[in-house]
């Protein structure tokens, strides 16, 4: 396509994001969504959108869907009081994955502020895409964190739309299965849920094709089991005809995409073989669809693949990503993205540089150097 109409784009991004850590050696790095951040700005992006920076969610918008004892839990425990809050880890935060860390509520607040935002936005007809890469934390449940998320700020944006528009499409290409969403409007009829993932000896172990809903949302959940490995040609071959189905059929008003980055190739905990073409293919794909919008964040755990592909989406979002130069503009990350000016080049100069040192041997050739007896 030689030009593409254009859409209102509202970017929502918080600079203190990046900052937030779930603890040394964990996987989830919110760093990654200041990384996509820094691409977005060296691409020149920020000033063809508004650029919003989110009101912070409240413990009273939390409750819209976790339960008043979970909110007030994360708005009070401390790395220090966690093993007391939680009666020693089998309440609200269960294992490893979930850590008590520095600043987690006001991390929540920040993804959830970002989604409900967004939500805000669309539902006001203010914009066409509206875009919080930190947000999608899915695996979210009522009274408890799970899987790295602790405020769903999914269903939080989904039950915003809700108040307007009569029915809300959720997609979710995250390598993992989006249960907590499903679990939210399993039995409504008003939020059709479709997720993507890895199943078989695979976090968080649900989403079969039998799960479909209950009672009036008997039909309005889907699920799309998935073998390691998947290639942008077999995902899309899924992807196009099962979401083409279902906005002929479900004809929603709002579609929410979780755009979950650990479904590429190359990513520390997910197991799919997608390049950043079908990841983001299935953005444009929405994009074609002239529904409102609204794109998420979620998994991703090799950080320079997750920065890379939701800068890209940002720009496909955009309708700009063909003007995308694959030579990275300058920006604060340009040695670490690296080859370019680094590494070979670097150990070339410093091999070079070693066997300058060397003394040149005196020029005689092989055959004409004495010949040693052989033994
Ligand atoms: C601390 C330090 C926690 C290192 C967790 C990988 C770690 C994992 C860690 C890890 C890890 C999981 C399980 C086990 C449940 C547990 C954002 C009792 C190297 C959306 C969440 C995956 C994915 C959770 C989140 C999973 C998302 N995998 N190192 N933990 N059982 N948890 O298997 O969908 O991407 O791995
Ligand atoms: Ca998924
Ligand atoms: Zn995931």
């Amino acid at each position: 396509m030689a030009s593409k109409s254009k859409r209102k784009v509202d970017y929502f991004h918080d600079p203190d994001v990046g900052a937030y850590t779930y603890g040394l050696g964990h996987p989830m790095k919110p760093h990654r969504i200041q990384v996509a951040h820094e691409l977005v700005t060296a691409y020149d992006m920020l000033p063809k959108m508004q650029v919003l920076k989110a009101k912070r969610a409240s413990a009273v918008e939390m409750t819209r869907f976790h339960t008043d004892e979970y909110v007030h839990f994360l708005h009070r425990v401390t790395p220090e009081t966690a093993e007391e809050l939680t009666y020693g880890g089998t309440r609200f935060l269960v294992g490893e994955d979930n850590p008590a860390f520095e600043g987690l509520s006001e991390f929540c607040s920040i993804s959830a502020g970002g989604s409900i935002g967004a939500a805000q936005r669309i539902a006001a007809g203010s914009s066409d895409i509206a875009i919080n890469w930190a947000g999608g934390l899915h695996h979210a449940k009522k009274r408890e964190a799970s899987g790295f998320c602790y405020i769903n700020d999914i269903v939080l944006a989904i039950l915003e739309l809700l108040r307007i528009y009569p029915r809300v499409l959720y997609i979710d290409i995250d390598c993992h299965h989006g249960d907590g969403v499903e679990e939210a409007f399993y039995t409504t009829n008003r939020v059709m849920t479709c997720s993507f993932h890895k199943f078989g000896e695979y976090f968080p172990g649900t989403g079969t094709q039998e799960d479909r809903g209950r009672g009036k949302g008997k039909g309005y959940a889907v699920n799309i089991p998935l073998k390691d490995g998947i290639t942008d040609e077999s995902y899309q071959s899924v992807f196009e005809p099962v979401v083409s189905k279902i906005l002929e059929v479900y004809k929603p008003s709002a579609v929410i995409l979780q755009c979950g980055a650990d479904s590429l190739s190359g990513d520390k905990l997910g197991c799919f073989n997608l390049t950043m073409y079908g990841h983001s293919h299935c953005v444009q794909f929405l994009r074609q669809q002239n529904v409102p919008l609204i794109l998420l964040g979620g998994g991703g755990y090799t950080v320079k693949n997750v920065g890379r592909v939701w800068a890209f989406e940002t720009a496909c979002a955009l309708g700009i990503e063909d003007e995308i130069d694959t030579n990275l503009p300058w920006n604060p990350y340009f040695e670490w993205f690296g080859p370019r000016t680094g590494s070979l080049d670097k150990v070339r100069i410093t091999a070079l540089e070693q066997l300058r040192e060397l003394i040149p041997a005196p020029s005689v050739q092989m055959h004409d150097a004495p010949r040693e007896p052989l033994g």
